[in-house]
């Protein structure tokens, strides 16, 4: 028909009309995560000026949830899979009972191409889920508690996001250090819900040295800040060509619903680095596009970057 392009996608105008409602909900998402996390915001600042004002382009964006009845990876994923991401691989993770997809972005309308961070290329998606059947039954008691009272929010997970809402109302302090006893990931599910969990900066995508992710970590502690440590600094996955590092979350004050307000962990800010794939590798540097890099996850890198919001690395002394 007319309104269909030769490849059967919307024709462009359309397409752009959605774009533009989709990038709006994300700006929102990303407004509540730097409004919260003043490290990730000043990260950010402190790169683009150092890189020369140059663009930041987001290498992906990542949400928690809690697998139980809806609340799951599917109730951040519906967002993105109406507004064109493609379901890939599956991870998991055994030992701290999760599981994690990643969805890849749909190509950009040209005009996003020269924008910054959520005005630049899409994103990858990072969505992850407690695997809740397998916690102890006090554990379960606490969450399935807090999903109920939510009822039909799983629904709105990405409306959540972006208001930077709970679905469902605050905790007791003892529910949420409960939780923390079992599993990081789920006490910072119950006080966080569906915020933001973190922005990846793609360093390749910079134009000066801090491209090397070597160099911009490097950049990042003589500025102050404190990176995650877990397993090292950076983070390589066996084939060489994903390298991954983040920041530990920043902590914000919380109050419980009991009265008791105690910091509790926030966001943190990433940066990963994709090199070019062996079969690209006499390409010169100024034809190589994102696909011709090292594109998806790693089981073991992942593993390393969820601690960056646990007790141990937002405590540990710089
Ligand atoms: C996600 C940790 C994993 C990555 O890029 O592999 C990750 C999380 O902390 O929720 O971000
Ligand atoms: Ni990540």
């Amino acid at each position: 028909s007319a309104s269909m392009s030769g490849n059967g996608s919307p024709s462009s105008s359309s397409q752009e009309g959605s774009d533009s409602f989709f990038r709006s909900v994300l700006e929102n998402v990303e407004s509540v995560y730097l409004s919260r996390n003043p490290t990730a915001k000043s990260i950010l600042e402190l790169v683009q000026s150092a890189d020369g004002g140059e663009r930041i382009c987001y290498d992906h964006l990542a949400f928690r949830t809690f697998g139980v009845d809806g609340h799951g990876i599917d109730s951040m994923a519906s967002f993105f899979l109406d507004y064109g991401y493609k379901q890939m691989e599956e991870l998991t993770f055994p030992a701290k009972k999760l599981k994690a997809l990643w969805f890849s972005p749909p190509p950009s309308v040209s005009a996003a191409n020269g924008g910054s961070r959520i005005h630049g290329p899409l994103p990858r998606v990072f969505i992850s889920e407690l695997l809740v059947d397998q916690m102890s039954p006090q554990a379960q008691e606490i969450i399935r508690k807090y999903v109920e009272i939510s009822s039909s929010g799983y629904k709105y997970a990405a409306l959540a996001s972006a208001l930077g809402t709970l679905t469902w109302k605050k905790p007791m302090h003892s529910e949420f250090q409960q939780l923390a006893r079992e599993s990081e990931y789920a006490a910072w599910t119950l006080v966080n819900g569906y915020a933001l969990n973190h922005v990846t900066i793609s360093t390749h995508r910079l134009k000066s040295n801090l491209r090397q992710i070597n160099s911009l970590n490097r950049f990042i502690e003589e500025n102050g800040f404190k990176l995650n440590s877990e397993g090292g600094l950076l983070k390589v996955s066996p084939d060489g060509l994903l390298l991954q590092s983040s920041t530990v979350a920043d902590s914000m004050p919380f109050r419980f619903s009991d009265g008791a307000v105690e910091p509790v962990p926030c966001s943190y800010i990433e940066f990963a680095e994709r090199l070019v794939l062996p079969q690209y590798k006499n390409l010169p540097n100024d034809e190589v596009k994102e696909f011709h890099r090292r594109d998806g996850f790693e089981v073991g890198n992942a593993d390393k970057i969820f601690e960056s919001t646990s007790q141990g690395q937002v405590t540990r002394a710089a």
